[in-house]
């Protein structure tokens, strides 16, 4: 530990470090002046493909899948490292800065959603759908949605920061936030040996947001940490990954706004039901253009 005292009163006269040092600010409000586009659906998503925003994704495609076409929509990419969410036409629907938001374009004056539960809560009663809307299941997930926000900062924030991305590696923090994700993975775990989704026998989208988080986690894919977690032993929590991951909506879904990972996963912008066409079809190409080019090689 550093021998760190805090002054009397914080100013912000340096980096604060870490992967995010360039966008961290202790103020809201814009940056720059930046008009947000708009497509042709009802429904504008301003995204990135981070666990937050492949809640939403994942939504609208099993909405679409359920045959909801007032569920199409056009989905932006925000990249949050350059600073997109602080310019002025994405503050003006969500002064909080943050991935995901939506505009739905079908009410006037534009309904402006941001934080990704309350996105999920308004699109779920909007279609009726994923969330029931009276009774013990609706309780139940609305249980597991709040749960599932307060529980990932935890995860993200106080894990993943000081374990993956502090500019050096800290014993207190790392030791304090492991306990907790392990506590958090325990009481998944448990109840998940009890029950097929998170609100009982009912896929809604109390799982939805979830498993982008705990899911990840639970197969080692997020901050490097399956080993040091011990993510494996969650095996209840691994079959509820597995098998929300299974479902076509979901596996779309992840795609959309995604920038990292195996490039034949990232679809940038989504603005219609072929843009996954489109990709596979690009993937295809690509993979015939590789295959030419080794044969080429081979026979040099
Ligand atoms: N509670 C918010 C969290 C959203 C959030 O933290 N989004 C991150 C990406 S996953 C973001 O936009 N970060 C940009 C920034 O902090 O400037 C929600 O659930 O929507």
């Amino acid at each position: 530990m550093t021998d760190y005292v805090p002054p009397k009163v914080w100013t912000w006269n340096k980096a604060s470090g870490g992967r995010f040092a360039a966008i961290n600010r202790p103020i809201a409000g814009p940056t720059h002046d930046k008009v947000l586009p708009v497509g042709k659906h009802p429904l504008q998503l301003y995204s990135l493909g981070t666990p937050n925003g492949v809640k939403v994704t994942v939504l609208l495609e099993e909405l679409l899948a359920m045959g909801h076409s007032g569920a199409e929509y056009d989905a932006w990419l925000i990249n949050i490292g350059d600073g997109s969410q602080f310019g002025s036409g994405f503050v003006e629907l969500n002064p909080n800065s943050k991935i995901p938001t939506l505009a739905d374009h079908s009410t006037d004056p534009v309904t402006s959603v941001f934080e990704s539960a309350s996105i999920l809560v308004y699109l779920a009663e909007k279609f009726g759908a994923f969330l029931p809307a009276s009774g013990p299941t609706r309780t139940e997930t609305i249980n597991w949605l709040f749960w599932v926000q307060g529980s990932a900062p935890i995860l993200g924030g106080g894990f993943g920061h000081f374990y993956a991305y502090a500019p050096a590696k800290q014993e207190y923090p790392i030791d304090r936030y492991a306990m907790e994700v392990k506590r958090q993975m325990d009481v998944l775990d448990r109840h998940l040996a009890a029950h097929e989704y998170l609100a009982g026998g009912e896929y809604t989208i109390a799982d939805m947001a979830c498993w982008p988080w705990y899911g990840a986690l639970a197969m080692g894919l997020l901050y490097e940490a399956g080993e040091f977690l011990e993510v494996a032993s969650y095996t209840n929590v691994r079959r509820w990954t597995e098998q929300i991951a299974a479902r076509p909506a979901v596996q779309r879904g992840r795609m959309v706004n995604r920038v990292f990972g195996d490039p034949a996963n990232q679809l940038h912008e989504r603005h219609d039901a072929s843009d996954f066409e489109t990709r596979t079809q690009d993937k295809l190409l690509a993979a015939a253009a590789a295959e030419k080019a080794a044969a080429e090689k081979a026979a040099e």
